[in-house]
């Protein structure tokens, strides 16, 4: 008589890998952007939805995603980034979770650095595969730009509906970005230093190129967003110290990134379609 053990059991039960192209995909699409959306009702379309993760039941999603946006006082352009990046993950069959990282405070704006708090806090949940760095105003608008790592670092974003579709200047690799667990820990993460608007993406270019990796980005076509229209934001001054620390990035890229990265957590919030991660650079962190 044959008993099963425990392992036998769960590997019957296990699921075929997802295909390498998911049958839910539907290309190009027009987004609209509902003048009196609410948040309550982004939620009550996405009852599969839970504290911002999701995973495919037919299949075993091909890898972990995480996705890091940080944040502050720009709510409307996140709940419509929320309301189209869930059913477009769905459609792209991956295992995956929405961070929220939230400067506290009104102080200089720090990207980069929330970006770095994102990767470190999202790996005590899971241990993401892939990360994708991402803005909270640019909504994705074909859902064949997929949303998983590659063998070199994805900048996704290739052209945005107000620069006319095109990549703002050769070298851009701001906006939307995907680099693996190990692909951001080898550049160890972006710098901490740039505080206000400008550089930060550059930044972590140099990084990848300092370690002989090549960027690389989807079809013009499949590479397009919709920006959300906003002006600069109060507390986000352009940075004028940019191009000096662009300068030093060869010099200080070891000891300035994610082994420097030091924050004060005020909270993690669980809401029904993103984990909130609330930070604070300033008090004696
Ligand atoms: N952000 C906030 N609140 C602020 C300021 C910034 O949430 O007060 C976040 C938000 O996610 C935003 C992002 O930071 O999308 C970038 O700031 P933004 O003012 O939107 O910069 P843009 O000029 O639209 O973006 C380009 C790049 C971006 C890069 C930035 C500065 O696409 O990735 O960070 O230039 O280099």
């Amino acid at each position: 008589e044959e008993t099963l053990t425990k392992e036998d059991s769960v590997k019957k039960t296990d699921l075929d890998d997802c295909p390498s192209v998911s049958p839910h995909l539907k290309g190009p699409n027009k987004l609209v952007f509902k003048p009196d959306l609410t948040l309550e009702e982004v939620v009550a379309k996405n009852p599969q939805v839970h504290r911002g993760r999701h995973h495919p039941e037919e299949c075993k999603a091909l890898q972990r995603v995480a996705i890091l946006i940080p944040h502050r006082n720009r709510e409307k352009h996140l709940m419509y980034l929320l309301e189209h990046l869930h059913p477009f993950l769905q459609r792209q069959q991956l295992d995956y979770g929405i961070y929220v990282i939230h400067q506290a405070g009104s102080k200089k704006f720090n990207r980069a650095k929330l970006l770095n708090v994102g990767y470190l806090e999202a790996l005590k949940d899971e241990n993401w595969d892939c990360f994708i760095f991402h803005d909270v105003d640019l909504v994705p608008e074909n859902d064949l730009n997929l949303y998983k790592c590659e063998e070199q670092p994805k900048h996704l974003v290739v052209g945005r509906n107000s620069t006319g579709y095109r990549l703002r200047y050769s070298g851009y690799f701001g906006g939307v970005t995907a680099l693996s667990r190990e692909q951001f820990f080898k550049v160890n993460g972006f710098s901490n230093n740039y505080w206000g608007w400008g550089g930060e993406d550059d930044d972590l270019r140099l990084r990848v190129e300092l370690h002989r990796m090549k960027i690389i980005r989807p079809m013009p076509e499949v590479g397009k967003y919709t920006m959300i229209f906003h002006t600069r934001d109060r507390g986000n001054e352009v940075n004028i110290e940019r191009m000096k620390l662009l300068h030093q990035v060869s010099r200080v890229w070891r000891t300035d990134g994610l082994t420097s990265c030091i924050y004060k957590l005020l909270s993690v919030d669980y809401n029904p379609l993103y984990t909130n991660i609330t930070v604070d650079f300033w008090s004696g962190a």
